[in-house]
């Protein structure tokens, strides 16, 4: 059976005997599903939903006659997208880094603080230290922020673990945010994020441990849907990088990777190789990694709340991607250390200001190319049919608004699986 068609049982066995089936009508649907039409846009739509899933859409007036008998829900006007997918976040972790943010504000970088002992690492020691409670107890708010704007969707990584009990406690609390409120969670296995102290000056060594140990047994226990590493100065090289993912295609398990961030050492093009879902930062990407990515089918997922808080200057290469087709998603990377960010239609707004993308593109970059940089693209991103009923109901007139807007949250319903919720 593949991953995706238990993905899909999964989905239904959740919600079994809860869908309503129902039209939504009159709203302003902006489906994101391409083609010549700005933003997909539908006035007058109507969106029929069946058992979960979108069985029609079009114009209100032209609604088969089939749909007489389902209930009605008038949407006023109101604007309509997918629901919103936040495809990049670390939103599970221990403690906070306040007195790192107020140590780079007396001048200390992002990399001098990692090399003091500081940043990911001192993460890590509070995450090792907090039990699976206080770990669930500590996400939920946040990922009860995002589901607040519009979200059905969101990925988690381990990775302030670094060893292989704490990487499998993180993402069995990841498990349990999607068992506990109404979000779908994608896991992700970032063992090889960052060196722990216990590995000081033997980074194979660590990489044997997260391959031989922590990764078997966090697959072993069902908890990857994925795997990532952070290819840096800082963290790892890509042939230390690679020798995760060779295990990671042994097991039929997609990776995808954090590179060229804070410097450009080719992690993308090595990633490129292994037909990663995703690569994610990408300020210092250079031609061939665009090219690498474009030949490979690989998003660039693209992380505005991190280039904010580091102040970073060198903005990715957003036209390069776009000449070579690159689908460009975008994330909160939600994080203590370099995004500690819960508003992903915040997020919307840095892309624009900060990186020059269009509104449109931010909203694809948040719904159809996020789907796409999770392997969901056959069920979700798009309003579409066939696709699961998520939808984000708007109390805005354009869907350019939810760009452009900061601070507002203009949400007005969410439907999860066909039920507002
Ligand atoms: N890049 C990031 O932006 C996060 N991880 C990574 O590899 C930051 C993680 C942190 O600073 O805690
Ligand atoms: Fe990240």
């Amino acid at each position: 059976m593949s991953r995706q068609f238990q993905f899909r049982e999964a989905l239904v066995e959740k919600s079994a005997g809860q869908f309503s089936d129902c039209v939504v009508a009159n709203g302003r649907v902006a489906t994101i599903a391409g083609g010549d039409v700005p933003y997909g846009l539908i006035d007058n739509g109507a969106i029929a939903i069946e058992s979960g899933r979108i069985s029609w859409i079009g114009k209100k007036s032209e609604l088969p006659d089939s749909y007489d008998s389902f209930l009605i829900h008038d949407l006023g006007g109101r604007v309509v997208t997918p629901a919103l997918i936040d495809c990049h976040t670390h939103i599970v972790y221990g403690g906070n880094r306040a007195r790192e943010f107020e140590m780079r504000l007396e001048g200390a970088s992002y990399e001098d603080i990692s090399k003091a002992g500081g940043g990911i690492v001192s993460t890590v020691a509070a995450t090792r230290a907090a039990r699976e409670e206080d770990l669930l107890a500590a996400a939920l708010p946040r990922v009860d922020r995002l589901i607040s704007e519009g979200v059905s969707t969101l990925e988690i990584k381990s990775g302030y673990g670094l060893d292989a009990e704490t990487e499998a406690r993180m993402l069995r609390v990841a498990r349990r945010i999607a068992e506990a409120h109404p979000v779908r969670v994608k896991t992700t296995f970032l063992g090889a994020h960052a060196l722990p102290q216990e590995f000081a000056g033997r980074p194979d060594d660590f990489i044997r441990m997260v391959c031989d140990e922590a990764l078997p047994k966090a697959v072993g226990e069902g908890l990857v849907d994925a795997v990532d590493a952070f290819c840096e100065g800082i963290a790892f090289t890509p042939d230390q990088v690679a020798k995760v993912f060779e295990v990671a295609r042994g097991l039929d398990i997609p990776v995808k990777i954090h590179a060229e961030q804070l410097s450009n050492i080719g992690g993308t093009e090595m990633a490129a190789g292994f037909s990663a879902l995703s690569s994610d930062h990408l300020e210092h990407l250079d031609e061939a990694g665009v090219r690498a990515m474009a030949g490979a089918g690989v998003v660039a997922v693209l992380l505005p709340g991190a280039f904010y808080t580091l102040r970073e200057t060198k903005v990715p290469p957003i036209d390069l991607l776009r000449a070579n087709g690159v689908p460009i998603a975008i994330a909160t990377d939600c994080n203590p250390g370099s995004s500690p960010v819960t508003s992903l239609l915040l997020i919307l707004n840095m892309a624009c200001t900060l990186f020059h993308m269009t509104p449109e593109e931010a909203l694809t970059g948040v719904t159809r190319n996020a789907a796409k940089a999770l392997g969901l693209q056959a069920d979700l991103g798009e309003i579409a049919v066939g696709k699961i009923a998520d939808l984000a109901v708007w109390d805005i007139a354009h869907p350019a608004e939810l760009s452009y807007n900061i601070g507002l949250n203009p949400l007005h319903m969410r439907i999860w699986q066909g039920i507002a919720a």
